[in-house]
């Protein structure tokens, strides 16, 4: 049994289209409402809507991510009630429509970030990269966050001096827009006032207090998801690590393994992300799947290549840090015992050939996640003994 390959589309709007996506050999598509503001809820029209396009051009709708969880429900004041019952409301639609998997983060304020969304490779093709001197450069000196001196340590300090001595005004303001992109899906950047107000509002929240908000939330929807036999999968935090002095609980196997036992059922699962969980090096990525495998619902595999600095950027889907092969194989070993086909996808790309002049959501444009995922399915297939299959009978 292979997995059931698919891309994320971030809508009609995206400049890469539902067919280039199908011509990419997908047979699923992973989307969101992204036009539906994060706490309301997602009415069962604008829902069969989307689902009707992508059924128009051949393929499911088959996750959703994400269904945003909003910053009330993370910091469990304001209007987290009212978004809890848009959630579940959401939920029964989506249940309504016979779509599956519901992707979601609680990753505080930002989604991912990055220092340079346009790093060169040396092949001439661009890549996602994250620079710890310069993202702490931006922290204290661009975003002069009052208590950044406090989260990091003398040497990183030191390091983001140098860093920030040895670059242009312009190197500098790269970063600095990078690190205030928006959510995957928008278009815009946050405002450097804006995140230190988001920031201030989660004071009084420290890790264990973002634990229990998610427990809490989790206790909410999750027996509404089984009701539905639906399969909510939670995403690492990317880093998995606190950025900007904000917690983050979902970064490291031990946390993983809270969560599924903070709600026991079918419904309280786990996306695999590689990528994410792939660049802090404790991360056991293999034996998750071993110790972790029933609970995961979905699965991203890109790679990265890490420092034990911090550094990281977005390697080709087979040549990073994380062993793919290993990981694939024991996928295929886990889908065998489960008896069931988990939807991936090949989370980012580098930005190349053509792309290379075209604007796509960074990370998303569609030539590279063509290359990773076929990457992937060759390998698949390769592992899967198809190939073998074929060879012996048509010799
Ligand atoms: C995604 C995440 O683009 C990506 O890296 O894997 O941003 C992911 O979409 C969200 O965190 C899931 O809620
Ligand atoms: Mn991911």
């Amino acid at each position: 049994m292979l997995m059931h390959e698919t891309m994320r589309w971030f809508g009609p709007h995206d400049p890469v289209s539902l067919s280039d996506i199908r011509q990419a050999g997908c047979a699923g598509v992973v989307t969101a409402l992204h036009q539906v503001p994060v706490g309301e809820m997602w009415s069962l029209a604008a829902i069969r809507e989307r689902q009707y396009l992508i059924e128009q051009a051949g393929m499911s709708w088959t996750v959703v991510e994400s269904l945003p969880v909003s910053e009330d429900i993370k910091r469990r004041s304001g209007h987290y009630l009212t978004h809890i019952a848009n959630y579940r409301e959401s939920l029964h639609h989506l249940a309504a429509c016979g779509i599956k998997v519901v992707t979601y983060n609680f990753m505080p304020v930002l989604d991912w970030v990055r220092t340079d969304i346009s790093y060169p490779l040396p092949d001439g093709s661009k890549a996602l990269y994250f620079e710890r001197a310069a993202f702490v450069a931006f922290d204290l000196f661009m975003l002069k966050r009052p208590a950044a001196t406090s989260d990091y340590s003398s040497i990183e300090i030191a390091l983001a001096h140098a860093w920030w001595q040895s670059h242009t005004d312009e190197q500098k303001d790269t970063v600095f827009r990078n690190a205030l992109l928006g959510l995957p899906g928008s278009t815009g950047r946050f405002e450097p006032a804006e995140i230190l107000t988001a920031l201030t509002a989660y004071q009084q929240v420290d890790a264990d207090q973002l634990r229990e908000n998610l427990f809490y939330f989790l206790g909410e929807v999750i027996p509404a998801a089984e009701a539905l036999g639906l399969k909510m999968a939670i995403h690492p935090d990317d880093p998995p690590y606190p950025v900007l002095g904000l917690p983050r609980i979902v970064s490291t196997e031990a946390d993983l393994h809270r969560i599924i036992q903070a709600v026991p059922s079918p419904a309280n699962g786990l996306c695999y992300c590689t990528g994410s969980l792939g660049v802090r090096s404790g991360n056991d990525l293999t034996g998750i799947i071993q110790r972790l495998g029933t609970h995961i619902h979905f699965l991203h595999l890109r790679n990265t290549r890490h420092d034990d600095a911090g550094n990281f950027f977005e390697a080709a889907h087979l040549d990073g840090d994380a062993d793919m092969v290993g990981i694939v194989r024991e996928l295929l070993l886990l889908m065998k015992q489960r008896n069931i086909s988990l939807p991936v996808r090949p989370d980012h790309g580098h930005q190349m050939l053509d792309d290379l002049h075209k604007t796509t959501y960074p990370g998303y444009s569609c030539i590279g996640r063509l290359k990773g995922l076929a990457e992937l399915r060759g390998l698949q297939v390769g592992l899967a003994g198809k190939l073998l299959e074929k060879t012996s009978k048509e010799v």
